[in-house]
C-alpha cells in the first residue's frame, strides 16, 4: 500500500503555452522537451485502509498549498471513493530554479499512486493522468527527447524521440532571481489566450516548429535545433508580452544571459538558450561546450548561481510494498 517513485523535471525546447480545454487541462499545442537527470523529485504515496483526509509534506514540511492539487491528482488515478493518502515529496533542486517542479512532482505522483494501489495503466492513460494534473508532467514520464502530441480527441499522447545517450546534450541553468513568480503559468496561459493578439498565430504555427525540431533531433543537427528552439521561445514570450496586462517574466540579468549566449555562439560555441515562465535562462549545450558556457554564465551580470544537468530517464517506481 506504499510506493515510492522518482521523476526528473524537463525543459521544453518547443513550448507548451495555451490550453484548448482548461477544464480537462488539454494543451492547445504540441511540445518537445528534454528530460534532465541529476535533478529529481522523489515521492512516497502511502494509502491507508480507509477514506479520510490526505496529508502532504514537501521536503519534510507540511504543504497546504500543494495538497489540493495532489489530492485531485490521486482522485483521478484511483477515483474519488478511495483510501486517504499520506504523501511525502522530496525535491533535490530549488523550487525557485524555474525548473517546473510540478512536472517532476505530478509525474512521480501518478506512478507512485498507481503502484501503491497495485493498479496497471497503459502509457496513454498515464500520460492523460499526468497531463491532467500539469501539462508538462506528461513529458517527464519519458526520458531523453520527448514529444507531447496535441491530438484532436480528448487525450494527449507522449512519446520518446531519442534516448539520453543517443545525443548527450547538457543543460546549464542560470538563476537570475529567487523571487516567487508574479503569475502562475496556468493563469498566464489563459490570459494569453484571452487577450494576446498573437495567440491564434502562435497556435497555428506550432506545427512548423515541431516538424523542424523533430527533424533536427533525428539528424542530431545542433544548429538547426538551436535556431528553431530560440525562435519558439522568443515567440512564446512575445505572445506573453502582448497580453493585457502584459506578462513579462524577464529581468535585466535574463537579458544579460541572452547576450552572453549570443557572444558564445559568435565564438563558435554550440549552445542555445531557452526561457520558461520565469526569469531563469536555460543554456542547452552540445557535448563538450558545457564548461565554457557555465564559466561565461557564472560571470554574467546578475547571475546568482548556475546548475547543470545531463539528460536522463523517465519516471520510475523505485519501491512498492
Ligand atoms: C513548457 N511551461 O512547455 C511551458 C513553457 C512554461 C513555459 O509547461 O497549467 O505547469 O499545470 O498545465 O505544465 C509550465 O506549465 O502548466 C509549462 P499547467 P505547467 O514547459
Amino acid at each position: 500500500m506504499r510506493a515510492v517513485a522518482r521523476a526528473q523535471p524537463n525543459i521544453a525546447l518547443i513550448k507548451y503555452w495555451g490550453k484548448r480545454d482548461s477544464e480537462r487541462n488539454l494543451p492547445a499545442v504540441g511540445s518537445i522537451s528534454v528530460t534532465l537527470d541529476e535533478l529529481f523529485t522523489r515521492m512516497s504515496v502511502q494509502l491507508s485502509d480507509s477514506p479520510g483526509a490526505d496529508t502532504l509534506t514537501v521536503n519534510g514540511e507540511p504543504s497546504a498549498k500543494m495538497l489540493p492539487r495532489i489530492s485531485r491528482c490521486i482522485d483521478r488515478v484511483l477515483g474519488e471513493n478511495r483510501p486517504a493518502a499520506n504523501v511525502a515529496s522530496d525535491c533535490n533542486f530549488p523550487i525557485a530554479a524555474g525548473l517546473a517542479s510540478s512536472a517532476s512532482a505530478f509525474a512521480a505522483a501518478v506512478i507512485a499512486t498507481a503502484a501503491a494501489a497495485g493498479r496497471e495503466f497503459s502509457s496513454a492513460e498515464l500520460a492523460s493522468l499526468a497531463g491532467a494534473a500539469s501539462g508538462s508532467a506528461a513529458r517527464s514520464l519519458y526520458g531523453g527527447f520527448v514529444e507531447l502530441e496535441n491530438s484532436d480527441d480528448d487525450d494527449i499522447s507522449v512519446s520518446s524521440l531519442a534516448a539520453p545517450d543517443d545525443w548527450p546534450l547538457s543543460v546549464v541553468v542560470a538563476i537570475t532571481s529567487s523571487d516567487s513568480k508574479p503569475l502562475g503559468s496556468g493563469e498566464a496561459m489563459e490570459r494569453s489566450r484571452e487577450t494576446s493578439p498573437f495567440y491564434a498565430n502562435w497556435v497555428s504555427n506550432q506545427g512548423v516548429d515541431l516538424d523542424a525540431a523533430r527533424t533536427a533531433i533525428a539528424e542530431r543537427d545542433f544548429r538547426s535545433l538551436a535556431t528553431v528552439a530560440e525562435h519558439n521561445c522568443l515567440k512564446m514570450h512575445s505572445v506573453m508580452w502582448a497580453s493585457r496586462p502584459a506578462i513579462v517574466y524577464w529581468n535585466s540579468a535574463t537579458l544579460n544571459c541572452l547576450q552572453t549566449i549570443r557572444a558564445l555562439q559568435a565564438d563558435g560555441v554550440d549552445v542555445f538558450f531557452t526561457i520558461d515562465a520565469g526569469p531563469q535562462v536555460k543554456a542547452i549545450c552540445a557535448p563538450g561546450a558545457e564548461a565554457d558556457v557555465r564559466a561565461a554564465l557564472d560571470a554574467a551580470d546578475g547571475v546568482q548561481a548556475t546548475m547543470r544537468s545531463g539528460l536522463g530517464p523517465g519516471a520510475v517506481v523505485e519501491q512498492a510494498a
